[in-house]
Order: C-alpha cells, then structure tokens, then sequence
C-alpha cells in the first residue's frame, strides 16, 4: 500500500521536472491534427492563400526537384532551403496577416491570414 503511494509521488515529482519542457517541444516541432499543409509545387504555393486560427501551425512541403524556401516579407520566419520532399512548420501565435515569399524565385508569393486571440 506505501509503496503505491510512493510510486505516485515519484510520477508527480517527474512530470513537474520533465512536462513543461516535453509539451514544449511537442508544441515548436512535432506535428499536430490541426496543422494546415501547403504544397510547393510546379513554382506555386498551393494554396496560396491559408487562413488558420492562432496557436497552430503551417507545414509546408517542397514536392519540386527545385530548391525553394518560405521566407515572411518580414523576416519573421525563414525555412532556409527546401529540397525535394523536405518539409518546413511553423506556428503562428499572433493574429495578423503574414506575406510570404520563395527566395529563390521572387514572383512565387503566398499569405498566412491568423486569425483569434479575442
Ligand atoms: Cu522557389
């Protein structure tokens, strides 16, 4: 019966030190059921246009054998290089309406619209 007792507190004592931390991570990188995905493909994103709610994320992925990035108008996010088949996410915490653009080829251009908070 103590050693019940025992065992519970060794559980509520680890997720005090390891849960905040985890759920961190889970949230900056894993991906997640209310991701919106948007496709890289034949020099176009597609959808062009996304809207999504605050807290979620993008995930985009390059399916061209063209290196392309996802690059905001105003720096607040880059992917850096995409090859063929890599995927890029990003979550989005503040309301507002994000431009976007490839690097590489400028005329390629996309719209992340966030919307929530209150
Ligand atoms: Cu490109």
């Amino acid at each position: 019966m103590h050693f019940k007792i025992g065992s519970a507190a060794l559980a509520a004592a680890l997720f005090l030190i390891v849960g905040p931390a985890s759920a961190f991570a889970a949230q900056s990188s894993s991906s997640s059921s209310t991701d919106t995905h948007v496709s890289i493909d034949n020099y176009a994103f597609k959808a062009p246009t996304v809207t999504i709610p605050a807290g979620t994320a993008v995930v985009w992925t390059n399916k061209d054998d063209d290196p392309h990035t996802v690059t905001a108008d105003d720096g607040s996010f880059d992917s850096k290089g995409l090859g063929q088949g890599d995927t890029y996410r990003h979550v989005f915490t503040k309301p507002g309406t994000y431009p976007y653009h490839c690097s590489a080829h400028p005329y390629m251009k996309g719209t992340v619209i966030v919307q929530g908070g209150n």
